[in-house]
């Protein structure tokens, strides 16, 4: 048994956050639902890609930001009264957007909403009251806000290629290492200071990276002497000095498990990762429960997803789910 990851393998269960600048236009732009974009989804913290919002439009939904109904405590609470053990939170998504208050980029939720609080801060401080490990998610490569950062060619794979050829608006040409030297890992570098205890690193979609690149982001993760981090730092689909810990099988369930290899299922309750107004496709209780258990019988853990609005609220629809679930989970696990 691995001591490092045996407390990731007895979790079984975790809460995903989807939260960040999109929950605004939460799937709407010009009064225009995005169902199926260029990007071909109509995932909810995808508008700025799928519609090419212009950069200083997109960041005009800061000033509409100010979810004050936001209560660090009530979502751990939440999360332990599903089962869960941990949660995985957006810290900045593809849109480039901190959702904590970094000194790196006055692009955060601190400095250019109304809210003028750090969410991370008070999620931090939550999880440690009530004993739930926090995990970081954060988009190294994608950022469609700073200059150089990576957006994604359609019809490319979402790994390695070319970082500028996704770019839509002049603002975001620049140099893709000059962001990951004076964006991305200065900002990584505060994540993995500044919030105490940080137990996952969630990488995602590393658009434009190279093993070189890698190098320069992966030695961070020795800040927080013990963390564990998923498999999208280079290329998930081949193995690699930087595969990480964890497998990350993204809506779906491996038939037989992943041998030799930690997984961690990522699902969504309904089709969108971010808050989106008009999704009521969801699953019900019961089959997210099923999938859970499906899931932790193969020996993975489930993440299992919620969208936050732009009033920190994470929806009715969410909650009711998680409540339900939790009592069969209560009813049914030893601890
Ligand atoms: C990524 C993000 O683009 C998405 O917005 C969300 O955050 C999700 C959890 O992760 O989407 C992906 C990443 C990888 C795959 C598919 C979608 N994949 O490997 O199939």
């Amino acid at each position: 048994l691995d001591e490092r990851t045996a407390w990731f393998t007895a979790a079984h269960y975790g809460m995903f956050i989807h939260w960040g600048l999109f929950s605004v236009p939460a799937g709407v732009y010009h009064g225009k639902p995005f169902d199926r974009g260029s990007a071909g989804n109509g995932l909810s913290e995808w508008i700025m890609f799928n519609a090419h919002i212009p950069v200083a439009e997109y960041a005009g939904y800061a000033s509409q930001f100010n979810p004050v109904k936001f209560d660090a405590d009530a979502w751990v609470r939440l999360a332990k009264d599903a089962g869960m053990k941990y949660i995985v939170i957006t810290t900045k998504h593809h849109e480039g957007f901190a959702m904590f208050h970094s000194k790196v980029s006055g692009f955060n939720i601190y400095d250019a909403t109304p809210f003028h609080r750090d969410p991370l801060k008070e999620l931090a401080a939550a999880c440690a009251r009530q004993g739930v490990r926090l995990g970081l998610y954060y988009s190294q490569a994608q950022d469609w806000h700073h200059p150089g950062g990576a957006a994604r060619t359609v019809g490319q794979p979402m790994a390695g290629g070319d970082p500028e050829q996704g770019h839509w608006d002049p603002a975001q040409d620049g140099d893709f290492d000059q962001y990951l030297d004076q964006v991305a890992a200065p900002q990584i570098r505060e994540l993995l200071t500044r919030y105490g205890k940080i137990s996952t690193f969630w990488w995602d979609t590393p658009v434009g990276m190279t093993s070189t690149r890698a190098a320069r982001l992966a030695p961070l993760l020795q800040l927080q002497p013990g963390i564990i981090s998923n498999n999208r730092l280079l290329n998930p689909r081949v193995p690699n000095a930087f595969s990480g810990d964890t497998e990350t099988p993204e809506q779906y369930i491996p038939a037989t498990g992943m041998k030799g290899r930690l997984f961690e299922v990522c699902m969504t309750m309904n089709d969108s990762w971010g808050y989106k107004a008009n999704d009521h496709n969801w699953k019900s209780a019961e089959d997210l429960t099923r999938k859970l258990i499906d899931v932790v019988s193969k020996g993975g853990n489930l993440l299992l997803n919620v969208g936050p609005d732009a009033e920190g609220v994470i929806p009715a629809a969410s909650v009711k789910r998680l409540r339900e679930s939790g009592r069969w989970v209560h009813a049914h696990a030893e601890s």
